[in-house]
């Protein structure tokens, strides 16, 4: 019924786009193919990882393998999530996939698409919402593991020594940004010489990071001590590495120790170098595993309600130029 309806849907917009001389839509086309319409909200495009995450969906929702894709980028502003999955609601899609900007305020417009029968996949970040069933399952990464595995470092580069550490945290509220927080947080509960000096906020983004940091640096006296900057993703350690070079610390090996999340390109490239200390991947390929979700859906199973990515870190020590010339993204 839904299908048909979205077929007519299509074929009409066909007709009216070339009526009013608009080319032929190329969902048109694909509307006698009996596609699988997704709607897919994404965050925005803040960061590289952001970047990859959308072109690795782009890349597998295509309309050779059989979907029909709407792709909607929320600009970083959650109310542009919520009228866009209202629209997908309208639109009677078949899937929607979202990138939850942040955790909370999703019971609502998810309950409208549970009664509409269309199932919600939700990729990277998570929702908090009183009823679970309001999605069908979740890809993406563990960040309180992720960023345990940066205070593990820590711990084995610090060995007992006094640490001295700039928290510079990812947009507020967000699952990636609440569980490397945590993972920082109870680190320094556990060392009682680890100084957590300020918590920043970031919001995954160079420019706000550099901001944000040269402001801080700037009331700090001159060569003041500092260890590690714990930077939330990639885009804030270059903005933090751009501040803290203009204010004349050294980063790398003999100086400040940078920690970063995502593990981009351009990450592994300032990790091999030594301007970066230690870089956990956080793996933005999630395409295959939200296929495998909805061909789960769609043959009448019910998929995990978790699935989690592999991840490893990087540090100059066990990093090539190979290895990065090796990487996806
Ligand atoms: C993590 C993701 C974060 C990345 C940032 O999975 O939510 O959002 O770490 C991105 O780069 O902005
Ligand atoms: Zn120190």
């Amino acid at each position: 019924m839904r299908r048909a309806f979205l077929c007519a849907l299509l074929a009409l917009s066909l007709v009216l786009g070339s009526a009013c001389g608009a080319g032929p839509e190329p969902a048109g086309e694909a509307a006698a193919e009996d596609l699988t319409v997704i709607g897919m909200c994404q965050v925005g495009a803040e960061s590289d990882w952001r970047v990859a995450n959308s072109e690795s969906m782009k890349a597998v929702f295509t309309e050779e393998n059989g979907y029909h894709l709407l792709f909607e980028d929320a600009r970083q502003k959650q109310e542009n999530q919520i009228s866009a999955i209202r629209k997908f609601i309208q639109q009677q899609v078949d899937y929607i996939v979202l990138m939850p900007i942040s955790e909370s305020g999703w019971d609502s417009v998810l309950q409208e698409a549970k009664e509409a029968g269309i199932p919600v996949i939700l990729v990277d970040r998570g929702v908090d919402v009183k009823d679970e069933s309001l999605y069908a399952a979740r890809v993406g990464s563990d960040f309180l593991r992720e960023g345990r595995a940066a205070a593990a470092w820590m711990a084995e580069t610090f060995r007992g020594e006094a640490v001295r550490i700039i928290h510079i945290q990812g947009t507020p509220g967000s699952t990636a940004q609440l569980g490397r927080t945590a993972a920082l947080e109870e680190a320094v509960a556990a060392h009682e010489n680890w100084e957590l000096l300020v918590q920043l906020d970031g919001d995954f983004t160079q420019a706000k990071t550099y901001e944000v940091m040269t402001d801080y640096l700037s009331s700090l006296p001159a060569e003041a001590d500092i260890d590690v900057v714990y930077c939330e993703n990639d885009n804030i350690a270059f903005g933090a590495l751009q501040a803290l070079e203009e204010r004349g610390y050294p980063c790398g090996r003999d100086g400040v120790r940078i920690i970063t999340f995502d593990a981009t390109r351009g990450a592994l490239t300032e990790c091999l170098n030594g301007r970066i200390s230690l870089a956990v991947e956080c793996n933005p390929l999630l395409a295959p595993l939200v296929e495998e979700i909805i061909q789960t859906l769609a043959a009448g199973g019910t998929p995990e309600k978790r699935h989690y990515v592999e991840e490893q870190v990087f540090t100059p020590e066990n990093l090539t130029q190979d290895l990065i010339d090796s990487r996806k993204y």
